[in-house]
């Protein structure tokens, strides 16, 4: 169990190397960028996810040094040891790697804190409108200094939603289906900025095969702002292990789930 004060400090600190990471970030995106490819010709990785996710994890060490941390990069290749006991937290370095390299926009930067398996910190820096959305579990959810509303609970019809577009090409889990009852849809190509859309009010939904760091922070603030994260087919979600997921207003999974159940 971690107490409310050192929460406390966690989350201050944790912002503070949001803003640091952010710095890094655009200084690293005005000097030439080493790309490599990873599991296929459009999974990219670069030199700045590589820093970004050094820099965090070296200043996460310092603010809990008994952390058991999951980064994007470094698990690359390694299989991800899913027990939740203690303190987790789980970094995206950049997110929406091919948005940097093809826009220098629409890309972000997350980290999370899960505690004995409890979603509790969640940050979300979109770094190009130089917002950092967060969340403290039960201390509400802001966005830089301004504290987020609950969004409507609009229906699937009523709402715009964002699917992974590889994903809807293949027809994965009747999203074409789903997409062709919403009000339209939106691809962002960045989890986190699609994410973002549906705490503002702006998506009532997104849906994609998610990895850990993709999803972890997300689920945080979403969950906060009564928003529900759960399989595509409404099961639980362990966040170390890869799932179909669904980021959406009630009514909207309640629409989903007559699709895919
Ligand atoms: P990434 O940029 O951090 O890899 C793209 O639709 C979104 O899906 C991004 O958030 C991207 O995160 C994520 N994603 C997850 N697995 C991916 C993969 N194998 N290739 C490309 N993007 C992936
Ligand atoms: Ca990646
Ligand atoms: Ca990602
Ligand atoms: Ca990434």
């Amino acid at each position: 169990m971690v107490n409310s004060e050192t929460l406390e400090r966690f989350d201050q600190k944790v912002q503070e190397l949001l803003w640091s990471a952010r710095k890094q970030t655009i200084e690293l995106m005005n000097t030439p960028l080493k790309v490599d490819t990873k599991s296929s010709a459009n999974d990219l990785v670069t030199n700045v996810d590589r820093q970004n996710e050094q820099l965090i994890r070296k200043r996460l060490l310092e603010i809990d040094p008994s952390a058991r941390i999951v980064g994007e990069e470094e698990s690359f290749n390694h299989k991800i040891d899913p027990d939740l006991n203690g303190n987790v937290w789980i970094i995206d370095p950049i997110d929406g790697t091919l948005n940097f390299v093809k826009q220098r926009d629409h890309f972000a930067i997350m980290v999370a804190l899960y505690c004995d398996g409890v979603p509790t910190l969640g940050y979300i820096m979109d770094v190009m409108n130089k917002r950092l959305y967060h969340a403290w579990r039960g201390h509400g959810a802001y966005v830089n200094k301004l504290r987020l509303k609950e969004p409507a609970n609009s229906s699937l019809a009523d709402s715009l939603i964002a699917i992974n577009g590889w994903q809807l090409i293949k027809n994965h889990c009747h999203q074409q289906e789903i997409a062709q009852q919403a009000a339209g849809l939106r691809m962002y190509g960045s989890a986190g900025i699609e994410i973002i859309h549906v705490l503002n009010g702006q998506l009532g939904g997104y849906t994609s095969r998610l990895k850990p760091w993709d999803i972890a922070a997300g689920m945080v603030i979403a969950e906060e702002l009564g928003l529900l994260v759960k399989t595509i087919d409404d099961q639980p979600l362990n966040v170390l292990s890869s799932n179909t997921v669904l980021v959406a207003t009630k009514k909207v999974c309640q629409d989903i789930w007559q699709i895919t159940k």
